[in-house]
C-alpha cells in the first residue's frame, strides 16, 4: 500500500439481497466506529463521497431493485478508479460487490488490464437463482459477474460488458458452499482456500501464493472482505453467521501481507449488521482490520523476511 493513498469511501446501505434486515445500518455503524478518522491519521488523503442512493424506490425489491444498485455503484467506483482514487465500499450486504466489482471490470477493460477478486468469505456467493436455496442476492453475486445465466437485466448493456474470468477469482476461508453452487465452482475452476486447508497450512502460505500471482500478471487485485470470513466469536454482527472462522490474528496477518503487497486497488466492506451486533464491537473489528490493510503497523518499518528455504 502506498504510503499515502488516495481513498474514496462509498457507502452502500443495501440490504435487498439478504432476508435479515439490518445491513443497511452498515455504513453509518462503520463510520461510527472511525473508518474515515481512522485512515486519515494513518496519512492518506481521505474523501468520504457519502451514501450511494440508486434510481430506485425505497421500498423496491427482488432483482429490479439490486439491479438499480448495482447501476449506481458499479458507475460509483469505476468513476473513482478513473480519478485514481482507490474505493472502498462500505456496505451494506454482499449483493452491492455486483457493483463494485462491475465498476472495477469496466476499469479494467477501459485501462487493459486483468482483475482479479480475492473473495474473503465464509461463503462461496456463487449460487444462481436455479441452485440458490434462499433466493437472496447476497449468496449470488459471483456467479453473476461470472456470466452465469439467469440474470438478465441486472448489469448495464449485458452483451458486451466485461466479466469477471472464474479462474481470476479465489475464495478464501470458505466453510459454507450448497450442493448446487459447489458443482459449479468446481466446473468453474474457481481457486479456492478453504478453512481446511487454512487450518493445514495458516494463511500465509496460500495468501503469497495468491499475490505472487497477481504481482506477476500485474492484475488489478479487488479484495472483498465479508464479516463472516471472521469467526462469530469476534464478529457476532452479521445475519449468517458461520461457526469456525478466521481468528482476528489470521485477518489481521493477511491485511498486513495485502498491505505490504501495495497490490490492492479497490475494497469492499460487506455484510455487517448493526442491528445485531454487541455494542460496536464488529464495526470497531472491521475498522481495526482496514487500519492494517492501509498501514497501521507496530513499527515504522515493514516485518523483516525470515527464509524457510537457505538461499544456495
Ligand atoms: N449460500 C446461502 C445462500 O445462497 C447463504 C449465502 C449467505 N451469503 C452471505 N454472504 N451471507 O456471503 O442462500
Ligand atoms: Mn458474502
Ligand atoms: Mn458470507
Ligand atoms: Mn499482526
Amino acid at each position: 500500500m502506498d504510503a499515502t493513498a488516495r481513498i474514496a469511501i462509498i457507502g452502500a446501505p443495501i440490504e435487498v439481497g439478504t432476508s435479515e434486515p439490518g445491513a443497511l445500518m452498515g455504513p453509518a455503524a462503520l463510520r461510527t466506529a472511525g473508518l474515515v478518522r481512522t485512515l486519515a491519521d494513518l496519512g492518506h488523503a481521505v474523501t468520504d463521497l457519502g451514501d450511494v442512493v440508486p434510481d430506485c424506490p425505497r421500498d423496491a425489491r427482488g432483482l429490479p431493485a439490486v439491479a438499480a444498485w448495482t447501476r449506481a455503484l458499479s458507475g460509483r467506483v469505476e468513476a473513482s478508479l478513473a480519478a485514481g482514487d482507490l474505493p472502498v465500499v462500505a456496505g451494506g450486504d454482499h449483493s452491492l460487490s455486483l457493483g463494485s466489482v462491475d465498476g472495477a471490470l469496466r476499469h479494467c477493460a477501459r485501462t487493459g488490464r486483468t482483475l482479479t477478486v480475492l473473495w474473503l468469505d465464509a461463503h462461496a456467493d456463487f449460487n444462481t437463482p436455479e441452485t440458490s436455496p434462499s433466493g437472496n442476492m447476497h449468496g449470488m453475486p459471483l456467479a453473476a459477474l461470472c456470466g452465469e445465466p439467469g440474470f438478465d437485466g441486472l448489469f448495464a448493456d449485458e452483451a458486451d460488458r466485461p466479466r469477471l474470468d472464474p479462474r481470476q477469482l479465489h475464495l478464501f476461508g470458505l466453510r459454507s458452499i450448497d450442493a448446487g453452487e459447489r458443482a459449479l465452482v468446481t466446473a468453474r475452476q474457481v481457486a479456492v482456500t478453504d478453512m481446511r486447508a487454512i487450518d493445514e497450512f495458516g494463511v500465509v502460505a496460500p495468501l503469497r501464493r495468491v499475490l505472487e500471482r497477481v504481482a506477476a500478471a500485474g492484475d488489478h487485485l479487488h479484495v472483498s472482505l465479508d464479516i463472516d470470513f471472521l469467526d462469530p466469536g469476534i464478529a457476532p454482527g452479521v445475519g449468517t453467521t458461520v461457526p469456525g472462522g478466521a481468528t482476528f490474528r489470521e485477518a489481521h496477518l493477511i491485511m498486513e501481507m495485502l498491505c505490504d503487497s501495495g497490490l490492492v486497488r479497490s475494497l469492499d466492506v460487506v455484510e455487517l449488521n448493526p442491528f445485531l451486533d454487541e455494542r460496536g464491537r464488529s464495526a470497531r473489528v472491521l475498522v481495526e482490520l482496514v487500519a492494517s490493510l492501509f498501514g497501521r503497523r507496530i513499527l515504522d518499518r515493514p516485518t523483516p523476511v525470515i527464509e524457510a528455504v537457505p538461499r544456495d
